[in-house]
């Protein structure tokens, strides 16, 4: 080759579904640490920064390599000077002073603990702090404290719900929903989705899409699979959301904003009999059972490919489907649809491959949206 030719360096999307990101990610330290500040900017509902971490997080995330010295980072994307200060103080120090500041911060502790029941979300673990909450033992004993249902099944298997779930109780979850779906209909379609599906080995609930063939009989489904399972003695806890699907409207464009299907989150009963390699922590303790989350969505069998793509994550990945489809393809994607703004029309699609190929990107497999 000449001499003189450059040698071309691949370069970094600042979009992660242009880039290809595993499980095994190479620069931890640091995005551990950007977490950290991303989650104080959240609890501050400062949201522009909080992004900007969680979006320089995700490019560290993607490389094949570790960073050793801020200067290997000058190509990328999305890493700006806060950022860099961050990464610099870990490869000096072998820490970040300013997280450790966050980390032991009596609010931003708080919240993360508060944040941590099942049903309490930011704008909850703040009122509670703002009245001097300090501890789920405040909360339980505070008597004008009313929690809904979901916070009462939250507290009540705080301890299950809180430890991660493994790929081997998924999986035992995936038998058990798949056969009481086929009891109600032969023909039920059920796909994991979530983390499991991107291959983790650990989630923190286990999420599936469960629909039929036959367009409209999906809503009938969930609220039969419901009862199919509360007959079988393993449902805990159900809030179910009924369908407010309505093609008629153009994708949003707010991604926090929940997804128009019928959907329930549930917890269940997972015993450990029915989980190969059985044995867990639980039964040390004279236990044979576990809670588990689990979040089930139904979308009408037109919708499938939409949602399986919403649905499988990462939370940054489906960020930035939608930001690359705004920016770079004037279409808006969400979770139901794909509208052409210049166009003026919504795209079909029956796979996933369909909606990469829509947009005109390269298709990612679900293994590499860790993003
Ligand atoms: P984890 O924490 O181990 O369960 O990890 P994931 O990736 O399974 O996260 P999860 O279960 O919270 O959500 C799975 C995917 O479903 C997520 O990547 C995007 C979608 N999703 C879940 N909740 C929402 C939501 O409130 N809004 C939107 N737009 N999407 C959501
Ligand atoms: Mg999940």
């Amino acid at each position: 080759a000449d001499a003189t030719t450059p040698t071309p360096v691949a370069t970094v999307s600042q979009y992660a579904c242009q880039r290809q990101t595993t499980t095994e990610n190479n620069n931890k330290i640091f995005t551990d640490a950007f977490e950290v500040l991303a989650e104080s900017y959240e609890f501050n509902e400062m949201e522009g920064p909080c992004l900007a971490f969680r979006r320089a997080a995700s490019v560290l995330k993607s490389l094949p390599w570790a960073v050793q010295c801020l200067g290997a980072t000058e190509d990328l994307p999305c890493l700006g000077e806060h950022s860099k200060a961050v990464m610099e103080e870990i490869l000096q120090y072998g820490r970040s002073f300013e997280v450790e500041k966050i980390l032991s911060d009596e609010r931003y502790q708080t919240l993360k603990l508060f944040t941590s029941v099942f049903g309490v979300g930011p704008k909850t673990g703040e009122k509670w702090y703002r009245r001097g909450l300090r501890s789920f033992s405040d909360i339980l004993a505070e008597p004008s404290i009313h929690l809904n249902r979901m916070q009462q099944s939250g507290f009540l298997h705080y301890g299950d719900i809180s430890r991660a779930v493994s790929k081997a109780e998924a999986q035992a979850l995936g038998n058990i929903i798949d056969e009481a779906v086929h009891v109600i209909t032969t023909d039920a379609i059920l796909a994991l989705t979530g983390g499991f599906r991107r291959g983790k080995e650990f989630g923190h609930d286990v999420d599936f899409i469960v629909t039929t063939p036959e367009l409209g009989k999906e809503g009938h489904l969930l609220t039969s699979l419901i009862d199919q399972l509360e007959q079988e003695g393993i449902l805990l806890f159900c809030e179910h959301q009924a369908s407010t699907f309505d093609m008629s409207k153009l994708p949003s464009h707010r991604f926090e904003a929940m997804d128009h299907f019928a959907k329930c989150f549930l917890i269940l009963r997972l015993e450990n009999s029915q989980v190969v390699g059985g044995l867990h922590d639980a039964e040390e303790g004279g236990r044979s059972w576990r809670a588990v989350r689990v979040d089930l969505v139904s979308p009408p069998i037109d919708r499938y490919a939409f949602a399986l793509l919403g649905w499988t994550g990462s939370r940054q990945f489906e960020r930035d489907l939608r930001r690359f489809a705004r920016m770079e393809r004037r279409m808006l994607l969400d979770n139901h649809a794909l509208f052409d703004k210049t166009k003026k029309e919504f795209l079909a699609a029956t796979t996933e491959k369909d909606i990469f190929a829509h947009l005109g990107l390269e298709y990612i497999e679900p293994w590499q949206r860790n993003a």
